[in-house]
């Protein structure tokens, strides 16, 4: 019988295969970082989908207050962590922008969990994201993207700002770095874990 993914299954790789793969989504409202993130840490090159946006885009992006953008994620980013022998995190790079709702049918299909880059200086754009997250029942964690120059801002006001449950972990990370990034990944996978047992 089939059932949903969960870490202690294989999901997503032949049987008899030693490892488990997990799906995950890396999500964030537009220029959060999720692209920088999955390209510092995937172990194998990363796929991307960005194109300059044309005209035809220009109509259903929001540019209020992102004249100077001329390139928009038009799908996703893909790339692969493998964080201990057993288990091998898949990451879908997912936007958030509202025009791609549809697609998160897709991604949120098989998927365990979800990173929500967050940008602590624009912590309003984050709440389209966080509502879809919680519409498709998918448990996560707040990673917040710690750009330079960026004040570090105090856990309490910032876990107030986004309404979270007590028990969503809260962790800062520099989606340029690899360390921090996979660290950000761990935390998430530890928290699924403990909402499985
Ligand atoms: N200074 C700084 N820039 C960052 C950081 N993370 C991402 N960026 C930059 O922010 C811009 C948007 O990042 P990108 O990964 O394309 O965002 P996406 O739209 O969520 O995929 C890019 O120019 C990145 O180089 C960060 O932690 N610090
Ligand atoms: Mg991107």
């Amino acid at each position: 019988m089939v059932s949903g993914p969960s870490l202690d299954e294989q999901a997503y790789v032949r049987e008899g295969a030693s490892q488990t793969a997990v799906k995950i989504l890396v999500v964030g409202h537009f220029a959060v970082g999720k692209t920088t993130f999955i390209g510092a840490i995937s172990e194998i090159p990363p796929l991307s989908t960005e194109e300059t946006m044309t005209r035809a885009a220009e109509a259903v992006d929001d540019l209020k207050g992102v004249q100077g953008k001329t390139t928009t994620t038009v799908a996703m980013d893909f790339g692969r962590l493998t964080i201990s022998d057993r288990v091998v995190l898949y990451l879908f790079g997912t936007p958030g922008q509202q025009r791609f709702v549809q697609m998160w049918e897709d991604m949120a299909r098989g998927a365990l969990g979800a990173l929500v880059l967050v940008d602590p200086e624009r912590l309003a754009d984050s709440f389209a994201v966080i509502d879809l997250i919680e519409q498709y029942g998918l448990d996560y964690a707040i990673a917040v993207n710690h750009f330079d120059g960026s004040p570090l801002r105090d856990e309490t006001a910032l876990r107030d700002a986004l309404d979270l449950l007590d028990d969503t972990p809260v962790v800062t990370c520099d989606a340029r770095d690899e360390q921090s990034s996979a660290e950000a990944l761990i935390t998430l996978v530890r928290h699924l874990q403990d909402r499985a047992h």
